[in-house]
């Protein structure tokens, strides 16, 4: 049953980068999409362990104060290699300023020496109602990670993350080209299968 058609959502994210890829994904499904900080809904603390528990309480925080559904995504960069950080800690690592130059270079940092460049990105997106039901779905994209970062495409930590099989880093791709391959569209697929269609 699709109870979204025609509703306006809320996309409860305060990062403009990812606000521009969830509404691109959200604007042929005839959905009006209205950005947190436009609403001027209150920054919730990510106090959850897990990607879907942070992307949950995003979620419900911002239904229950707009009264409207509301789509959240919890995302991060894992690495193996450094036991899985920065993961749920990825927005953390980048600092109050939120320069994502100097959370790539922890990362490279505390790779230096390692032969596993592995990493991948997770994104769960959340979608809750006013009444308190929330689903959650869960996209990922695996590859590996390049120094010095290349590309000024995308954001975050997208310069220095290499997609499996590709030759550009998501911070060099045409935004097109990450849309296809990226975790946030995973995540955005699984969703629009169950709440979509
Ligand atoms: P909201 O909580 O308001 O949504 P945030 O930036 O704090 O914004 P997160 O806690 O989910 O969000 O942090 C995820 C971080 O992981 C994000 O700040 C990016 O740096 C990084 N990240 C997530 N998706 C990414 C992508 O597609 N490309 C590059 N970096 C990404």
């Amino acid at each position: 049953m699709n109870r979204l058609l025609g509703q306006r959502l809320v996309i409860a994210t305060h990062n403009p980068g990812k606000l521009r890829e969830i509404a691109e994904l959200v604007a042929p499904r005839g959905i009006t999409a209205l950005g947190a900080a436009e609403l001027g809904l209150p920054e919730p603390e990510e106090t959850g362990t897990t990607f879907e528990a942070n992307a949950e309480l995003k979620a419900r925080a911002a239904a229950t104060a707009s009264g409207l559904p509301a789509l959240a995504d919890d995302s991060g960069l894992v690495v193996p290699a450094l036991n899985g950080a920065p993961g749920i800690y990825s927005a953390r690592w980048a600092g109050a300023a939120r320069d994502f130059s100097v959370a790539m270079a922890k990362v490279e940092e505390q790779l230096a020496g390692k032969l596993d460049r592995r990493a991948y990105f997770v994104a769960v997106l959340a979608l809750a109602w006013p009444d308190g039901a929330v689903t959650t779905f869960r996209g990922e994209a695996h590859g590996d990670l390049v120094w010095p970062p290349r590309g000024k495409n995308g954001f975050g930590y997208d310069p220095m993350f290499r997609p499996e099989g590709r030759g550009m880093t998501f911070g060099e791709m045409p935004p097109a080209e990450k849309r296809e391959l990226n975790h946030r569209a995973r995540a955005f697929a699984k969703f629009e299968a169950a709440c979509l269609q």
